[in-house]
């Protein structure tokens, strides 16, 4: 077998230096207004660096370059384009403004700050499933999350196909819980397709995103409900139970009935460390309304005499494990918020 030629340190660096340059010269094309047709709107259906495609009206996509004068693009963003007369280096249009957003969904990036995923949601389904792992502390980290966007959220079991006579009462009992404090749950299987009119039901009219960790089976619940678009999908690796990343940028599918669907990348891990403790208490619906009924004005909700948590507990009315979970996100906030910035690298 051919040995393969090592490339040292110099052509490893102009290699990076002509790719850049090819890119530089790709994105910053410049269109002349005689080159463009007129003004139409259009959805981000993803972004990819300083390139976006773009859905028209008729639902053709359009991979376009963006004006200087736009500084933020995410899928779901509804924009006012204008096509090329030819397409250069497969760029066939150029975004010209973005309207302004009615919600969007964020992250906090560990070296950039706060990013945002996707614009102009209308609900958020929380993917889990049993494999990787069925965690509720990872959906009540969603949760909070969600809440603070002020978006509404729906819990959602896949691969129910995997649930046995042992597991499945204790999953839906946690489910039922979920649902007693007012989320909409939901169950399927992507592979058997259970639950896909209840989940086409769901995602009716509106405009939904996937969320969840890597290896729940969201691309395979957007194949499920969408046959003919053949979402990039993974095989969880069996030894590991891990997921892995293969969605890289959040992408949108148009549904058949006008609602919009963002399956999104895994998200590892959530943080919350962009949250004050305020926040994190807003987002577990049942403690919310006791915000302010401790004694102590500065209540940390553990061992505080007269707190109006521990009470709630004692009582029956919050549930131990949604407490315990609670007192986990804050300890994970003072564990792991970066203690300074961290210049991007
Ligand atoms: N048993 C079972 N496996 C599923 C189901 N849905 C997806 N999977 C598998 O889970 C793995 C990850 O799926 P994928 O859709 O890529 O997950 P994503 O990372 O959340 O998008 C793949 O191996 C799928 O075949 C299901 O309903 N039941
Ligand atoms: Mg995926
Ligand atoms: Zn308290």
């Amino acid at each position: 077998m051919a040995k393969k030629k090592r490339l040292n340190q110099g052509q490893l660096r102009r290699m990076r230096v002509n790719a850049q340059k090819r890119l530089h010269s790709e994105i910053s094309y410049e269109w002349n207004d005689e080159q463009l047709g007129k003004s139409e709107d259009g959805v981000v259906i993803s972004r990819f660096g300083q390139h976006v495609d773009i859905q028209s009206e008729h639902g053709e996509i359009f991979r376009c370059n963006i004006r200087r004068t736009v500084d933020s693009l995410v899928t779901g963003d509804e924009v006012l384009w204008r096509r090329g007369q030819e397409s250069h280096s497969g760029i066939k249009g150029v975004v010209e403004a973005v309207q302004s957003r009615r919600s969007e969904l964020s992250r906090p990036d560990y070296y950039d700050g706060l990013k945002t995923i996707a614009a102009n949601i209308d609900q958020v389904i929380i993917v889990s499933a049993l494999k990787p792992d069925f965690s509720s502390d990872m959906i009540d980290r969603y949760l909070v999350a969600i809440e603070n966007s002020h978006l509404k959220p729906v819990i959602l079991l896949n691969k129910i196909d995997l649930l046995d006579d042992t597991l499945r009462p204790q999953i839906s009992s946690i489910l039922e819980q979920y649902q007693s404090l007012g989320y909409q749950t939901l169950y399927a299987s992507s592979k058997t397709e259970h639950g896909l009119d209840a989940l086409n039901e769901q995602l009716r009219g509106q405009t939904s995103i996937f969320v969840g960790q890597s290896g729940v089976g969201k691309s395979s619940l957007v194949n499920m409900l969408l046959p003919q678009v053949c979402a990039q999908t993974q095989e969880v690796s069996d030894n590991s139970g891990l997921g892995q990343h293969t969605t890289t940028a959040a992408r949108l599918y148009p549904l058949a009935d006008g609602g919009r669907l963002i399956d999104s990348p895994g998200i590892r891990e959530f943080s919350l460390w962009h949250l004050e403790c305020d926040e994190v208490t807003y987002g577990f619906r049942e403690l919310r309304q006791l915000q302010g009924h401790c004694k102590f004005r500065d209540c940390k909700h553990q061992n505080d005499p007269g707190c109006a948590f521990v009470e709630a507990v004692k009582k029956g009315d919050v549930s131990q494990w949604r407490y315990q979970s609670y007192l986990r996100i804050l300890q994970s906030m003072i564990e792991k918020r970066p203690a300074r910035h961290i210049p991007p690298r």
